[in-house]
């Protein structure tokens, strides 16, 4: 089973609140089309969910945010989710729609539920899901981050490879240079940056990678504009994009 994730920054314009980008999200699935094994996929929030977060001051730890924030925060999502199944469906794939509170209570997941995600997955639908606002209990609620939602579903699912398709062509060790890092194996990165996401950007997206192959499975970043290299990297051919070992 492959696990994807399409960050926010290449489905939607962050630069510019609630824009997709319909036409390299088209491509990417074109090529995830191309990809013969069980997958599920799971997509950040952009300019649709951090501009609402931001907006309402909604973070990840768990607090009594504003229930306007919270209701318009989860419309959002439902919106970009709707624009990435339509092209799922346009390009003659199965997408199988699940929100987070499908298999989520409070911040705790659902191992059962998601063992039946897996079986969608094998059933020629594609799970599709997403990072949300979440009813947390005690009046409160939180955002959950679509990368913290890989590393839970990469716990219990144990993908062959776990992708975060982005903005970038993969890790940089230098930022002005974009020198790329090809390869991570049991190292531990420190990096900085300046982010507008209420999830902590490529912060977290280093954190939850680093999580996933600390549990012996490969994770790999891509660049969402060079689609190709998703199914260059699933074939096992080569890995043009960042990876980190987990073996
Ligand atoms: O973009 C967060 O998901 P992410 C989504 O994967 C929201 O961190 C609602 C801000």
């Amino acid at each position: 089973m492959i696990l994807i994730k399409l960050g926010g920054s290449i489905i939607t314009n962050k630069e510019k609140p609630l824009s997709p980008k319909p036409k390299v999200i088209d491509k990417i699935i074109k090529n995830i089309k191309k990809i013969h094994e069980p997958i599920i996929v799971v997509h950040g929030g952009g300019s649709f969910g951090h501009y609402w977060s931001v907006k309402f001051d909604m973070h990840t730890k768990p607090a009594s945010y504003s229930p306007r924030g919270v209701s318009i925060v989860k419309n959002s999502m439902i919106e970009l989710d709707k624009i990435i199944l339509d092209s799922f469906l346009k390009n003659k794939l199965n997408p199988y729609s699940i929100p987070p509170t499908d298999f989520m209570f409070g911040n705790k997941p659902i191992s059962k539920k998601i063992h039946e995600i897996e079986k969608i997955s094998k059933s020629n639908l594609i799970p599709i899901t997403f990072g949300d606002a979440l009813w947390y209990g005690n009046k409160k609620s939180f955002i959950l981050s679509g990368d913290k939602i890989m590393t839970i579903f990469a716990k219990i699912l144990k993908p062959r490879l776990s992708i975060f398709v982005l903005n970038e062509d993969g890790l940089y060790s230098d930022l002005k240079s974009k020198k790329l890092i090809q390869e991570v194996k049991n190292q531990k990165l420190s990096i900085t940056e300046n982010s507008m996401d209420v999830t902590g950007g490529m912060t977290r997206k280093v954190q939850e990678a680093t999580k996933i192959s600390g549990f012996g499975l490969d994770v790999f970043f891509v660049n969402g504009n060079k689609p190709e290299r998703i199914v260059t990297a699933v074939n096992g051919k080569k890995f043009e994009g960042t990876l980190f070992r987990g073996k």
